[in-house]
C-alpha cells in the first residue's frame, strides 16, 4: 500500500517590536498562527541587546538599511516563535508577504505585512528564508533546542 505522510518542517517566526508593541495586532498575529495549522513548538520574548541584532543580521552588513534594522529590532521586545508544519517556511512567508509594505498592500493585501505593516523596516514579522537559516536562526533564539528530534517527525498517516 502507498504510504501518504507529510513530513514536518520547522521555522522561526518573529512577531517584531513594531507588533509586538501593539497588543491587538499582536494577538491577532498569534491566531493567525494558530488558524494556519502549525503547532507551536516555543515561544518566548526576548529584547535584542544591538550586538544581537547585528549578529543576526550580518549577511545584510554594508546595505542602506542595516543600520535601521539593526536599531529597530533591538528597540523592544520580540516574540520569537519556533513554528512546526508541512512546508513550515513556505507557508509562513506567503503568510507575511512582500517585505516591502507598499508592495504587499499592492499585491497582497491579505497578508500580514500588507495589514500590519508599518515601514520597509518596520514590518511586523520576520520568518526563515531556508531550512539552513531556520536551523540558523532557532539555534540563535533556543541554543539548547534539539532540532533533529522533531524534523523526522511525520504527521499520523494511514496505510
Ligand atoms: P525577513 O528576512 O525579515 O523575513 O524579510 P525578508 O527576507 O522579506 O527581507 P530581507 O531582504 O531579508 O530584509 C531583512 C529585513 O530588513 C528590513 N528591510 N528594510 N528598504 C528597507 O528599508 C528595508 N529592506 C529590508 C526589513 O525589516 C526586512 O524584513
Ligand atoms: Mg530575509
Amino acid at each position: 500500500a502507498r504510504r501518504l505522510s507529510k513530513v514536518l518542517q520547522l521555522t522561526l517566526a518573529v512577531i517584531k517590536p513594531d507588533a509586538v508593541a501593539h497588543p491587538v495586532i499582536l494577538e491577532a498575529l498569534h491566531q493567525r498562527i494558530l488558524d494556519n495549522n502549525f503547532v507551536i513548538v516555543r515561544s518566548k520574548d526576548v529584547v535584542w541587546r544591538r550586538q544581537d541584532s547585528e549578529s543576526f543580521y550580518a549577511e545584510h552588513s554594508g546595505r542602506f538599511f542595516y543600520q535601521r534594522l539593526v536599531e529597530f529590532m533591538s528597540s523592544g521586545p520580540m516574540r520569537a516563535y519556533v513554528l512546526a508544519r508541512e512546508d513550515a517556511i513556505h507557508h509562513w512567508r506567503a503568510l507575511m508577504g512582500p517585505t516591502k509594505v507598499f508592495r504587499a498592500r499592492h499585491t497582497s493585501p491579505a497578508t500580514i505585512r500588507a495589514q500590519f505593516g508599518l515601514t520597509d523596516t518596520r514590518n511586523t514579522t520576520h520568518g526563515s528564508d531556508s531550512v539552513e537559516s531556520a536551523q540558523r536562526e532557532i539555534r540563535f533564539f533556543y541554543p539548547d533546542f534539539c532540532a533533529e528530534e522533531w524534523m523526522e517527525k511525520e504527521e499520523p498517516s494511514f496505510r
